[in-house]
């Protein structure tokens, strides 16, 4: 059984929000027409409370887009983004949500970033999504949504370690691609055995 899983296709992340991933709301219609080929479609959404340990107005005279270290390891700091309940956490109002199963939420807690689908930034900490699908008997994902580079690279790498066979749709994805960051995205995915489509 395959399901899609679209990433943080949410207003914040598309032109005008407050991270806006340059072309992100391109890729709707490509995802909305892509669900009918799926058994299951599943959405995440980022989902912070305010004062995130990630955002950089969190850190006296950091700003966006530098590097801390936090407990967990290095973290970029982002500008505020996907507070809990906004119209920027809201999903972009053109996609399909209709046809979704699930939404599942992560970056709910406070001191730790959570990029990928499946755990924290720990790299521990589940947030129950690979309990969802081997419940449901789901082994093969497809991947689609914002950014390239982070949630979307993280979900996907975590994903295939847990042995799903993974493939995302680069061409319904965008990257933040931060001083290279969607190249070493790409080549962690290869090496992770994702396929890039
Ligand atoms: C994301 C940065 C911060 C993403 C989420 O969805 O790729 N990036 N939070
Ligand atoms: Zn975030």
């Amino acid at each position: 059984m395959e399901a899609l899983i679209v990433i943080d296709v949410q207003n914040d992340f598309c032109p005008g929000g407050a991270l806006a991933v340059t072309g992100g709301d391109e890729i709707v219609p490509g995802i909305n027409a892509l669900m009918d080929d799926f058994q299951a479609v599943i959405l995440t959404q980022d989902w912070h409370p305010a004062g995130h340990s990630s955002f950089a107005s969190e850190h006296p005279g950091k700003t966006p887009l530098e590097m801390i270290d936090m407990p967990y390891g290095p973290q970029v700091l982002w500008p505020d983004h996907c507070i809990q309940g906004s119209d920027g956490a809201a999903f972009h109002e053109g996609l399909d949500t209709t046809r979704a199963d699930l939404i599942i939420r992560k970056g709910y807690n406070r001191a730790i970033d959570s990029y990928s689908a499946f755990f924290e930034n720990d790299h521990e900490t589940p947030t129950g999504l690979e309990g969802y699908l081997r419940t449901r008997g789901i082994d093969r994902l497809t991947m689609a949504g914002l950014a390239t580079d982070f949630c979307v690279n993280y979900s996907a790498v975590d994903a295939a370690k847990l042995g799903f066979q993974v493939t995302v749709r680069q061409d319904l994805c965008r990257a933040i691609d931060l001083g290279g960051s969607l190249k070493a995205a790409q080549d962690g995915m290869r090496g992770a055995g994702v396929a890039l489509a």
